[in-house]
Order: C-alpha cells, then structure tokens, then sequence
C-alpha cells in the first residue's frame, strides 16, 4: 500500500469510525471501567487527519526523562527539568514533517500511586515507549522487567541508556559497557526497535542528535504499520475488559492452578511449555517401561530357549529302552502270535506285556533325565526373579508330565505297521511326542508367569503412584487454566472483530 498524503487524510474512514462504534457500543457503559476512557485515548488521535506519533517517555525516578526532553525540544517543557513530574506533560518535536508528540511521564516508581497510574495510563496512547534509563542503573530490574513486559505485550519499545557524560573510559572501555548492556536486555528476553546513548550535558559518547533524527524518521512511517500498534493496545485493552468478565472463572482456574501447580503462567503459551515439559516426563517414563518390558520379554525368550534345550538334549531312550519299544512293534506286525490255544488272547496279553515293558521304562528315564531338570531349571528361574510372584511359594502344578499307556499306543500308525524297520520311526515318534507335550507345558508355565511379570511391571509405569496422582491434577488444572484464557482469546479476537477485521486493514 502507498503512503501518498491522500491515503493518510482518509486513513480514519467512515467505516473505520462506524465499526469503532459498534465495539465502543459493545462494552457496557454502566461497568465500572476506565477501559473505556483508556480506548477513545488509544483511537483520539488517529480521528484526526494527520494522526501524531505520540512517544512515552518513561523511566525511574531522576533518570533524567525531563532533561532529555527539553533537550530533543529546546526546552519546551513548561516545568522545566528540575522539579519532580507529577503529570504527564506533552510537548510536540520540532521542526518534523509530521506531527510527533513527546510526552514526559512521572517515574515509574513513583512513591505517589497516582503518578504511576497516570504513566500507566499515558502509555495507551503511546505508539512508541522510550524507556529513559540512568547510566549507572540500567540493569535495574525494574528495567529488565518493565523491557520484557512492553515486549510480551507487543508495545514498540526504544531503550535509552541516558546521563552517559558519568562514563569514564579509563573506568571500562565503551564498547565493552555497550556489549554488556545490550546482552542483558537480549539474554533477559527483550525486544527493542533501537538503543541510544545519550546525555544533556557534553560527552563523547551521547547520541542525542542521532536520537533527534530517529524520532523525525519516525514520524514518516506508513500509517497502515504504525496502525497495528493501535490495534495491538486496543486488543490490551479489550481483553482487560473481557477478563473482567470471566473475573471469577479467571480466579477459580488461577487459584486450582496454584494449588495443583505452585505456579500460574504468565500466558497460554508458558502454560503449554509447562504441559509439553511434563509431557516429555510422562514419556520418558512411559519409553522407560516400554524398556523394562522389553528386557522382560527378552529374558524370558531366552530362558525358555535354555529349558527348551534341556528338554531336546534330556536322554529318554537308552538302547534297552528304545529295544522294548521295537518289540512291541514288533508284537503288533500282521503275522505275530504266541501258543496254539487261545493264541488270540495270548497274543494281546502278549502285546499288552511289551507295551507294559516299554512305557514303564520310558516313564522311568523321561522322569529322571527330563522332567526332573526341567522342573528344577524352571523352579530356579522363578525362585530368581520371586518379586514377580503373589506368593513366595513357586506355584508349578501346571508343570506335570502325563506318559501313559494309551498316549503311547496312540502314536502306533497302523498304515506303517508292514516291518520291523518302522520300530526305530515308532520310537522316534514317541520321543518326539514326550518332549512336545513337556515344551508346551514349560511354555504354559512361562506365559502365566510372564503375565504376572508384566502386570507387577506395568504398575511401575509413573515412579511413585502419588507422583502420578499430582500429574494428573496438574495437568488438568492446567488444561482447565489454558481453557479459559483460550475462550478469553477468542472473545478478544471476536470483539477486536467488529472493528477492524485483520486483513482488512492491516496490510503486510
Ligand atoms: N550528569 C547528568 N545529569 C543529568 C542528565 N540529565 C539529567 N540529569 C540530572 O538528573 C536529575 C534528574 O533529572 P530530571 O530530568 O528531573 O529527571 P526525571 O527523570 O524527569 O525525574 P522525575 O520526573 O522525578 O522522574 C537532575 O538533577 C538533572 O540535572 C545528564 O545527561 N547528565
Ligand atoms: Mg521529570
């Protein structure tokens, strides 16, 4: 957008001024406020046709706000600089092209609380604050502080580091004291359009004329930019009005959140900081367990790998052993009987015999050589890692081994039963069958013991369980907080839209 003098005459339009009217009208006249007052000062300026650049002077008490001004004014000042300001006094630059109103405002630490209220006030119609320090006080905290809150509060902001005629160079070299000056304000988080150094009375380092300058150049910048000023002090001022209005919902999520929390955040976006930093705890904690688990289910994966092994390599069937079993194939091949009477019933006694023969055998060998070791290996893991367990005693009833009869005969495949060669396959078989039905229990054993491991694990998730308990106060008291200053935001941003919708006005 242009700056021709014909955009600045019409800059205040009849719909700018409706629309103003429709915010003023908004606020109800009868609340007890001086936001209103504050508002038509903030926009008094702007209905005319050549708005002035109004510039606060502020600053501590004798910083020397008065000297300065009379100086950048050639004593203009109707009070003079000596006595103490009481009142806000406004003297116009000279020779600018545009309108600059300098005002002169009483110490920011005022002891009279009525000269703080009117600086307090002054600085709504300010488009620009100029915070006066003195040479040997800059890094005051009431500076530092007050730097921080213009830049929170989006207020353009110029520091001016004044009396610098006290500077002895033999005392610190110049640059050096600008270099830590300046890194103060920055590491203090404070953003300022520009600094100078300056002083009334001669010295080598003041930067008054060059002060001059600035304020003429400033008085030439487009309206629609100094204009977002307006708006941002409007938009201060409205929200003052709206969290008057939500004042007990304010006080209640303020006062649960100091309980919760200890501490009330500056803004919305400090609020989130602090969730997203116990977010990160809850996380961490949370990749903690996942860990823990992890390295649970690994142990017992290898564990049961080291169990599996035992029951492979367990030795069931010595040679004698797996002979009885070929035997009693044997019995069972087309073409075997015993005796002449009764040969069938003889035959079948004698099969029964061999099978008798052979499973009491197998149950003697599989006992002693695997279920034995197993039970024991199985008991020793739980026995080592007992804070898993209820109880103390290791529960291992599930762990049995059932070798019968029938199991064994069972695994006979009557298909193959066409020679003796299918003995040995017979004996593998059942082999294989024992250790099967051991692996499967060992696993059963493992799982319900593995679920217990997990559930006592997966209570640990939060340190300690009262940790956990005021984390989930905080966060809700603190999400409760950020609700009620994001629908205060919203009904600032709705209200500042009546007036001047942003894109409307503000160009980039
Ligand atoms: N050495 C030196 N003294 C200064 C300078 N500017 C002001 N002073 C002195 O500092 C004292 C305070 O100056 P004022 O201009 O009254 O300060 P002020 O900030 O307006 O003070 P209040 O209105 O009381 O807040 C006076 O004695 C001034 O003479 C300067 O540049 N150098
Ligand atoms: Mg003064």
């Amino acid at each position: 957008m242009s700056t021709s003098p014909s955009v600045k005459e019409t800059f205040w339009s009849p719909e700018l001024e409706h629309r103003w009217n429709a915010l003023l009208n908004k606020i109800d006249p009868s609340a007890k406020s001086d936001v209103t007052d504050r508002l038509r000062s903030v926009i008094e300026p702007w209905q005319s046709a050549d708005p002035p650049l109004v510039i606060a002077f502020c600053g501590l008490f004798s910083a020397g706000k008065s000297s300065l001004l009379n100086a950048l004014t050639d004593g203009a000042l109707a009070t003079g600089a000596v006595p103490t300001t009481a009142t806000v006094e406004t003297v116009s630059l000279p020779d600018s092209e545009h309108p600059v109103l300098l005002m002169d405002t009483p110490g920011i630490d005022s002891t009279d609380s009525a000269h703080e209220e009117a600086t307090l006030a002054s600085l709504y119609r300010a488009d620009v604050v100029a915070l006066v320090m003195d040479y040997q006080h800059v890094e005051a905290d009431e500076h530092l502080e007050w730097a921080r809150r213009c830049t929170e509060e989006g207020q353009r902001l110029l520091l001016i580091v004044h009396q610098v005629d006290k500077h002895f160079d033999w005392e610190l070299p110049f640059a050096e004291y600008r270099d830590r000056v300046e890194n103060s304000f920055r590491e203090f988080g404070v953003s300022y359009e520009r600094i100078f150094y300056t002083s009334v009375d001669p010295s080598v380092h003041s930067e008054l004329s060059a002060l001059s300058d600035y304020l003429h150049e400033l008085a030439l910048e487009p309206l629609e930019s100094r204009f977002q000023s307006v708006r941002n002090r409007v938009r201060l001022l409205i929200r003052e009005l709206v969290r008057q209005r939500h004042e007990e919902e304010v006080t209640e999520a303020t006062e649960q959140l100091q309980t919760a929390f200890g501490v009330v955040p500056n803004d919305v976006n400090e609020a989130l900081a602090w969730l997203q930093e116990r977010q990160d705890q809850q996380s961490e904690w949370a990749a903690k367990r996942a860990e823990r688990l992890r390295n649970i289910e690994e142990l017992f994966a290898q564990q049961f790998s080291d169990v599996k092994r035992v029951v492979e390599l367990a030795q069931i069937t010595p040679y004698e052993t797996a002979e009885l079993g070929r035997r009693y194939i044997e019995s069972l091949l087309p073409g075997f009987h015993v005796g002449w009477f009764g040969k069938a019933e003889k035959t079948a006694q004698e099969r029964q015999t061999r099978l008798h023969e052979f499973v009491s055998q197998l149950i003697e060998h599989a006992e002693k050589n695997l279920f034995w070791p197993v039970r024991s290996a199985v008991r020793v893991f739980l026995q080592e890692h007992a804070e898993w367990l209820e109880f103390a005693d290791v529960e291992l009833d599930g762990l049995e081994m059932t070798i019968s009869e029938e199991m064994v005969a069972a695994e006979v495949k009557s298909g193959a039963l066409v020679s003796a060669e299918y003995g040995y396959q017979f004996v593998r078989d059942v082999v294989s069958a024992i250790r099967r039905q051991m692996t499967a229990r060992v696993q059963a054993v493992f799982d319900d013991f593995r679920r217990r491991a997990m559930d006592v694990e997966s209570a640990k998730a939060v340190p300690d369980e009262d940790e956990s308990v005021t984390i989930q106060a905080e966060f809700k008291a603190l999400e409760e907080w950020m609700d009620v200053h994001r629908r205060i935001e919203t009904e600032v941003e709705d209200w500042m839209n009546l007036w001047t919708p942003e894109e409307e006005v503000v160009s980039p």
